[in-house]
């Protein structure tokens, strides 16, 4: 059963400022002690394996591959689940396998994709690790490897830092001491290392010789990571790195088509922004390389590797996965937790806090491509404000644009736009439209200024020869920007100021920013290089890195496109951000398509061209979910679909789960049926305007959960494990989420269902809509769902604060609040509102705010301002509506004065309390006896 694979380990102790290199038997401190003892202890001495040996020579493999136990103890008896595959540059015969040294094992049964024929032998040599030595930040170490592997250019030489920066946070780097490699530009601030942590939560161990490491939760010593499992590779094209994991409940590695958690029967994610309608295995927009562990027992732990590059994950039953990424350096984030909030909390430290959004952004957006002129565009909020239906937010797609060119609008069609965003102002709505990067470089000279003066600037991208790269996009041939150059920040900029005197948007809509390419790299195509065509391409759509976008042998000011590509989006949302803050001095806001670490400071979200059917709206949830752990909370999907026709029903009941997308947008593509709320039966109109207004009750609840996202990054849509992690049930829903930790939503997904199996936590769960209370232990309920009706439920113990529903949340914001109380079974209850102008800049750090506290005990509910700015001032508490309360009151008093006309309901044992009219700024409290 035991491999002769683990020699004795150095503990890495970080308990004391003092290195402390601990041997396991004896307890010798290697602190300062020469590279000499290191190599004399035989004890640390291990058992070389002859390199490119015939290994396959003395395999045993038992009868059942998959049972351990008949295994022999040689370097080719790995469990089957547990097999790295070493041949994932290529596919190899069983000659070339051996030839480096691997072992190859062919099983029946397992064709494409099942676990690896040619895989790694126990302790397959790599890097030998030298002393840890200590350093401002922590420990470094020299790796080096004695033989050359199998891959081009090795990088011999590697420098380890070890840098404990938080009691949870663990930082470790792998890179080139030797010449500097491309390192990920915008995404980290300072890294805060501290050599002095007292008692992290982790423990880290070094296998020295070949080089591993092992990260522990140093209270109960279960193993997180275990890189021992595969060599570390690092070549210059080529890095890789396997680790075990903990548990098979992984969540991240997006932006993907999946489940909260991910599939890990030899599968594998590939991050490579890409413009591709979301579909299983296609990397799409956005790049992620984040995920999160639950451990099984409620604690759990992230990994965040920092590194841009196209990058492959691959993901096997063992459990264990191996990153093989094609540039840059390893740089690793480990987040022990331990509850899973704390993981993403730890995460988004690291990448930055989301943005606060401007309040209007939560209101109810409509978009289509196809509102081919202005006057189309005006009848279209016409027709809303005729069906009663809320909308916040009127958008234009490119049809706005002369010749499809950005920072122009059509002078016929679209003449009047100025005029037109005036008129939404007037009605208190916002306007936001479509900007492209790609900037048309076929207009003649001196007719379009963005490129003329682009040019001037030496703002766009070049090709490997140092011209402009000029690709296809709407407009026919265009250049793109280099975010990434402060030239081009500036220009951009410009662009937007100039054209926002004339129309005066509310926020910009970045598309097409992966950068998408109607042509492959470039309208000269791409040069034949070791950039378009490394070593090993990642399972990318179209198959080569410059499929769909720029060649990435293209240059940018910091680096080439290779290693910048997945940033493209991320750094047009920068420069965008910073446009609008200074264009317009309010909260920006930017709805940006491609994403990477760190988007979520500027931008919101959406999950691109979905389409319109039931497949998609099912996984719409857990995609929405995971931009949350993403750190980009402000995320949605197209409501009804972008991409096919919708149907009355499928647009109904994604109306409703899409008004608990924290951003509610729909959305429609050219060729498409209509599928804006008015065009549908008065019955379908009736269910989304109860699901929109239902959702602009919600505001002042749903703002108040932003504000705690920008403030300490606690999730807005929220996973049902993320709030219950020691719930064994709770571990992969994704079907049903939270808002914030008091709110269960449990939409309709399938075609005809009329009814709904809700999972509830234990606990008393309250309906929304009427208050009846539902005893849960931990249980499915099924649960009326007509089409009318998205279902609810409230937690015990909560407080949420609405407001009287309006058309604009310009209106409602002026609208009574409401506060709905779910007692406990403790009779208790809390909640909190946060509020401002819902526009300025930095309201929360400047302390320009209000701050009410609720809560509620025994038989009164208070609303207890705490801090006052003004914001409140002339708003008042409407009603107050109290569930479970289980006897009838004979008497409710408002302040100390008596209301006679409260009701209370036996059946659901609500008590409501209407007609208060009590000023927000003032303490109020009801109750009732
Ligand atoms: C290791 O040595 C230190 C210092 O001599 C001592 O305090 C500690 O108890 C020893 N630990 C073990 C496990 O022997
Ligand atoms: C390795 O051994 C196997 C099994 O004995 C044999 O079939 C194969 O040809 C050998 N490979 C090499 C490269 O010698
Ligand atoms: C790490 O992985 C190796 C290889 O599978 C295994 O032999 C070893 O026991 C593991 N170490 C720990 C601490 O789990
Ligand atoms: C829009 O409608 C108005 C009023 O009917 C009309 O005068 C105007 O010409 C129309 N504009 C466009 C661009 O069609
Ligand atoms: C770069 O662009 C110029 C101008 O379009 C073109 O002539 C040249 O071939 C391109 N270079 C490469 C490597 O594609
Ligand atoms: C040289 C040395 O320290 N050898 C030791 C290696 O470990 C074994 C088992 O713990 C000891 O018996 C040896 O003395």
């Amino acid at each position: 059963m035991a491999r002769i694979c683990c020699g004795p380990l150095h503990t890495f102790a970080l308990l004391t400022s003092v290195l402390i290199l601990v041997h396991k038997d004896k307890n010798v401190s290697f602190a300062f002690s020469p590279s000499a003892e290191w190599q004399h202890s035989s004890n640390i001495s291990y058992r070389s394996i002859p390199f490119r040996k015939n290994l396959s020579n003395n395999v045993n493999v038992s009868a059942d591959p998959r049972t351990h136990t008949s295994l022999v103890s040689d370097q080719c008896g790995i469990a089957v689940e547990s097999r790295i595959d070493c041949g994932r540059d290529r596919s190899l015969s069983r000659a070339d396998c051996e030839g480096r040294g691997c072992c190859y094992v062919p099983l029946p049964q397992s064709g494409l994709g099942g676990p690896p024929w040619c895989f790694y032998p126990v302790r397959y040599p790599g890097y030998k690790m030298g002393p840890l030595l200590p350093t401002e930040k922590g420990q470094r170490a020299t790796l080096a490897r004695s033989e050359p592997s199998y891959l081009p250019r090795d990088i011999p030489t590697l420098q380890l830092d070890v840098m404990p920066e938080t009691l949870g946070r663990l930082h470790l780097t792998l890179k080139d001491p030797a010449s500097p490699r491309y390192e990920v530009p915008f995404v980290t601030s300072q890294s805060r290392g501290h050599k002095d942590i007292q008692n992290p939560l982790y423990d880290v161990d070094f296998q020295p010789d070949p080089f591993g490491f092992i990260v522990r939760r140093k209270s109960n010593g279960r193993v997180l990571l275990n890189t021992t499992i595969g060599p570390l590779l690092f070549a210059d094209q080529y890095l890789q790195l396997s680790t075990s994991m903990a548990s098979s409940a992984i969540s991240g590695l997006g932006e993907h088509y999946t489940p909260i958690t991910l599939d890990l029967n030899w599968s594998s994610v590939s991050l490579w922004n890409r413009d591709m309608a979301p579909h299983r295995s296609a990397n799409l927009y956005g790049s992620h390389p984040f995920f999160l562990v639950q451990e099984g027992d409620g604690q759990a732990h992230g990994v965040f590797l920092l590194n841009s590059n196209a990058m492959e994950v691959f993901l096997q039953p063992a459990p264990a996965l191996t990153w093989v990424t094609v540039g840059g350096i390893l740089d690793f984030y480990i987040f022990l937790g331990p509850s899973p909030q704390s993981v993403v909390q730890q995460y988004h430290e690291v990448i930055g806090y989301p943005m606060m959004p401007p309040y209007w952004s939560l209101g109810f957006h409509l978009c289509r491509w196809g509102y081919t002129s202005t006057n189309i565009t005006r009848t279209v909020v016409q027709l809303m404000r005729q069906a009663k239906i809320p909308l916040d937010v009127q958008w234009n797609d490119l049809d706005y644009a002369d010749q499809r060119r950005v920072f122009t609008f059509d002078p016929q069609r679209f003449g009047d736009l100025p005029q037109m965003v005036e008129e939404f102002h007037q009605l208190g709505m916002k306007y936001v439209l479509i900007l492209d990067p790609g900037i048309s470089s076929a207009s003649p000279p001196g007719s379009y200024k963005p490129f003329d003066d682009g040019l001037k600037r030496g703002v766009f991208i070049k090709n490997s020869t140092g011209q402009i790269l000029i690709g296809k996009v709407w407009p026919g041939p265009t250049a793109f920007p280099d975010f990434t150059n402060p030239t081009t920040q500036d220009w951009w900029m410009d662009c937007i100021r100039v054209f926002h005197s004339k129309v005066p948007v509310d926020g910009l809509w970045i598309d097409m920013n992966e950068p998408s390419n109607f042509v492959q790299g470039s309208v000269d195509g791409c040069p034949d290089s070791d950039l378009e065509k490394p070593p090993y391409t990642p399972g990318v759509i179209g198959g080569q890195l410059n499929s769909g976008t720029l060649c990435v042998s293209a240059q940018q000011y910091l680096s080439n496109h290779y290693n910048l590509h997945n940033l493209y989006g991320l750094t047009e949302a920068i420069a965008t951000h910073r446009a609008l803050l200074k264009v317009k001095s309010t909260r920006p806001f930017v709805l940006s398509r491609s994403s990477f670490p760190g988007l979520g400071r500027f931008s919101a979200h959406w999950t691109g061209d979905v389409r319109s059917d039931w497949e998609q709206l099912r996984f719409s949830i857990p995609g929405v979910l995971l931009f949350g752990l993403y750190g980009i909370p402000l995320v949605g999907a197209d409501v009804c679909g972008f991409g096919g026709d919708t149907t009355e029903e499928l647009c109904v009941r994604w109306t409703q789960l899409g008004a608990f997308y924290p951003f509610m947008r729909n959305h429609n593509d050219r060729p498409n049926a209509p599928q804006e709320p008015y065009v549908f039966s008065q019955q379908a109109q009736d269910a989304m305007r109860t699901a929109i207004t239902l959702r602009y009750s919600l505001l002042p609840f749903l703002y108040t959960l932003f504000h705690h996202t920008h403030s300490s990054s606690s999730t807005v849509a929220r996973p049902l494990f993320l709030e219950f992690p020691t719930d064994p049930n709770c571990q992969s829903i994704d079907r049903q989420f939270l808002w914030g930790s008091s709110l269960l939503i449990s939409p309709v997904l399938e075609e005809g269902a009329v009814q709904v199996t809700a999972y509830l936590p234990p606990g008393t769960w309250y309906s929304l809509h009427n208050g009846e209370a539902y005893c849960s232990k931990g249980q499915c309920i099924l649960f009326p769902a007509p089409l009318d009706t998205i279902n609810v439920h409230v937690r015990e113990g909560s407080i949420i604060p609405q407001q009287v529903p309006a058309l604009t949340t310009t209106a409602s914001r002026r609208n009574p609040f409401t506060l709905i109380v779910a007692l406990s079974v403790g009779n208790w209850a809390k909640g909190e509102l946060f509020w401002d102008d819902g526009e300025s800049l930095d309201t929360f750090e400047h302390g320009h705010y209000s701050y009410v506290l609720f809560f509620a005990q025994e038989s009164y509910v208070v609303s207890k301002p705490v801090k006052l700015n003004g914001s409140l001032d002339g708003l008042v508490l409407g009603e107050v509506r109290v569930f479970g309360v289980q006897a009838s009151p004979t008497a409710v008093w408002a302040n100390g004065q008596k209301v006679h006309d409260f009701s209370y309901s036996p059946d659901t044992k609500v008590l409501t309390v209407p007609g208060l009219d009590s000023p927000m700024t003032a303490m109020i409290t009801v109750q009732w006896s």
